[in-house]
């Protein structure tokens, strides 16, 4: 072993022995430990050439070094030979059109994508038609040595199925962060743009190392202020940071802006001077960032202003918009997630209702990002329906990583399976390609526009999402935003292995642990199908009691509808009827009690307390007993994670340790609190096997957290 390894590998071990506070993220490239497979990659990897200029060029290099050197404790030599056993070289370069891959294959690569083969001279050869394909690419390439895979034989073809991979910060410009968990916002407006905090060259990095390409650093409930010339030096002070990473700029656009910063009278989207308005902005903002990306808009939804206050209709907005922004290649993301205070509307069928009618309307720069789920990221929801309603518009899916009703920044949740449940499902429509992900990727309807955006969970925290296990979360999101037909069990196995190593018991106890976090957080918070039961305002913690909000769908009650007869709101023909907005197929399998998966039975349909289960127990035993369950899966979560004491490094085992003590008070909180709210109309006793509850009813609807983090702003 060379000095140099001696060296890092000094350092690696002091690093190990002080707490290690996570921020590396999962590019800690932690050294190989199996002697065999080092040395086995350490004869393959002798050198690399990658020759190109430029900046992005520069990061392969640099990113190269870094991994190889840290992973192999052996410095691997940068050559100036294309003999080098990895190079890394543009489609261009004659040797690899001297090569047996056909044009086809390197067109088929795109802007993005990139192939890493080992041709006959045992060389391995890394291409793309782009530097930020060789860039991905080099990130796939040091990936299979963090995660422990051969490099022999290499035959690897990887181009992203979504276009655009987007993170929404929902951060304000006084760096608070609204849903945000881990401390304030990384974007430091105030200095910028003179002042640029490293940290954004290393959320660039990690999120290419995902292949996540654009990004909106401002709130949806957005500032006008954005768009201003003050503002805008900021935001291409960072546009220019993000560049070589391949990360686009995207802004919020406030649809009142005209009035708001432009002194017009009106934001009509008909009205032409306010098309001009917006016209001449656009202009502006690409004289900053040339390669801006565009907008993305919430419009008339919770008090956001947009183009129903002036009689018109979201087509009506958003094409405004675009067509400003056409001629530069830019985009509108407009959201479908809209419900108006006066619609007295059951608030599952709102979206559907006003976007469906626009199928066909919006111009072909716009896409309609829609949330997972029809009412609101609740821990469990079934796919929204416009996912399967809308066959001539851009549709785009928007996740969140923050876990806002998933336990926020105190509960390990790992949502790869959350994420997967919904791509997955199926919409019912008549195409052989018809899950979810297919209209997401286009495969569905050969949509123009592709894009998969999360709410993003990143904070000024060291470790960057206030639980450690949140940064599996981002990882989730990017790699499915890639590739939305990856499992949920591959993304967990490459995480843990790239961020705690690849000790057999550390990877599958930790493993163990995250896919079986999702459906602990649902039995002790929403079990059955239940819904939208947090607390008022913050949303930490239970408040299924909550009925005094201003506008019924506000409230906790209007979501459970529980009463002496039974529990949960009833969305077939005979309710709602939210169930009518899925195609016939889907529609049939949710209406009938029999059919309708267990899972979503109290999203659907309002069922007596004495209903019987699958599983021979009445439906209040049922709950009751799912409540028990999901406490107990977080004990187990905590005896489960005691036995990596000294296997994992102190800091990140003592924060993940008291963490879990806290989640297993929350799981104790939610199923007493919750269970005794629900007996109050149940009228009947616990069954066997659940715990007394620690307080009295009052107790826990007495509990104010007026300070709890991420809280809306009330400007
Ligand atoms: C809800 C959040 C709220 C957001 C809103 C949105 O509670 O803070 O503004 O969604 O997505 O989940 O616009």
């Amino acid at each position: 072993m060379k000095k140099i390894g001696l060296a890092v590998l000094f350092f690696l071990m002091m690093g190990q022995l002080l707490a290690d506070d996570g921020h590396q993220l999962w590019l800690r490239y932690d050294p190989v430990e199996e002697e065999a497979l080092r040395a086995d990659y350490i004869s393959q990897i002798q050198n690399f050439n990658v020759p190109g200029e430029g900046a992005t060029f520069d990061l392969i290099r640099e990113e190269l070094g870094l991994g190889l050197e840290k992973m192999l404790l052996s410095e691997i030599a940068e050559s100036q030979t294309e003999e080098a056993s990895l190079l890394v070289v543009l489609s261009d370069h004659t040797r690899v059109s001297r090569s047996d891959i056909s044009k086809e294959t390197l067109s088929s690569l795109g802007e993005e994508g990139y192939l890493i083969r080992s041709n006959e001279q045992n060389q391995i050869l890394l291409t793309a038609n782009t530097p930020l394909g060789l860039y991905y690419g080099t990130f796939h390439f040091l990936r299979r040595l963090q995660t422990r895979q051969s490099i022999n034989d290499l035959d690897i073809v990887s181009v992203p199925k979504v276009e655009t991979r987007m993170l929404n910060h929902w951060d304000n410009l006084d760096r608070t962060s609204e849903r945000g968990y881990a401390g304030f916002a990384i974007w430091d407006w105030h200095r910028l743009p003179d002042y640029l905090d490293p940290i954004y060259a290393e959320y660039a990095r990690a999120n290419a190392s995902l292949g996540i390409n654009a990004t909106v650093p401002i709130n949806v409930n957005s500032n006008a202020l954005i768009l201003t010339p003050m503002y805008l030096e900021k935001v291409k002070a960072l546009a220019d940071v993000f560049r070589p990473y391949g990360i686009k700029m995207y802004l919020t656009a406030r649809f009142s802006a005209p009035v708001q910063i432009g002194g017009l009278k009106t934001a009509d989207p008909l009205d032409p001077a306010v098309a001009n308005w917006w016209k001449e902005k656009v202009d502006e903002i690409y004289e900053y960032v040339p390669d801006f990306g565009g907008f993305l808009v919430k419009a008339n939804s919770e008090g956001q202003p947009g183009p129903h206050d002036y009689g018109r209709n979201h087509a009506d907005g958003a094409n405004m918009m675009a067509k400003a922004l056409a001629p530069h290649g830019g985009k509108v993301i407009w959201r479908a997630f809209v419900y108006s205070e006066e619609n007295p509307e059951d608030r599952h069928k709102q979206a559907n209702d006003q976007f469906v009618p626009l199928d066909g309307q919006f111009e072909d720069n716009v896409l309609i990002q829609v949330k997972n789920g029809a009412i609101d990221f609740q821990p469990r929801e079934p796919f929204h329906p416009l996912f399967g309603a809308m066959n001539k518009t851009n549709l785009a899916m928007e996740f969140q990583i923050t876990q806002e009703y998933l336990g926020q920044a105190t509960q390990l949740v790992f949502m790869g399976p959350y994420y997967k449940e919904c791509l997955d499902s199926d919409t019912g429509i008549k195409n052989k390609n018809s899950l979810v992900s297919d209209v997401i990727d286009g495969s569905a309807y050969q949509q123009k526009h592709t894009l998969m955006a999360g709410v993003a969970n990143i904070g000024t925290d060291r470790n960057w999402t206030g639980h450690l296990f949140g940064q599996s979360n981002w990882y989730a999101f990017g790699r499915l935003a890639w590739d939305p037909d990856i499992s949920a069990q591959q993304i967990a196995d490459e995480w843990v292995k790239m961020t705690f190593g690849a000790d057999k018991k550390v990877e599958e106890t930790i493993k163990s642990i995250m896919m079986e976090s999702r459906e602990a957080a649902v039995n002790y918070m929403t079990p059955l199908g239940l819904h939208h039961l947090m607390a008022t305002g913050h949303h930490y913690g239970p408040g299924p009691w909550v009925s005094n909000l201003g506008r019924p769908e506000w409230n906790p009650v209007y979501y459970h509808r529980a009463d002496k007869e039974g529990i949960g709101f009833d969305r077939t023909e005979s309710g709602s009827n939210a169930i009518g907005q899925y195609n016939k197929s889907v529609a049939k399998r949710f209406s009938s009690l029999k059919t309708c998966p267990e899972k979503y039975l109290l999203w659907f349909h309002h069922v007596s307390w004495d209903y019987q289960m699958q599983s021979g127990n009445i439906l209040w035993d049922e709950l009751a007993l799912r409540y028990q369950q999901g406490v107990n899966q977080v004990r187990d979560f905590k005896s489960q994670w005691a036995t990596l004491e000294g296997k994992v490094d102190d800091g990140r085992f003592e924060h993940v340790r008291m963490l879990l003590n806290i989640q297993e008070k929350e799981a104790i909180w939610w199923k007493d609190s919750s269970l005794l709210y629900f007996q109050t109309f149940s009228e009947r006793a616990f069954p066997d096997g659940i715990e007394k509850p620690k307080g009295t009813l009052d107790y826990y609807k007495n509990l104010r957290f007026p300070l709890a983090p991420g809280i809306r702003p009330q400007w």
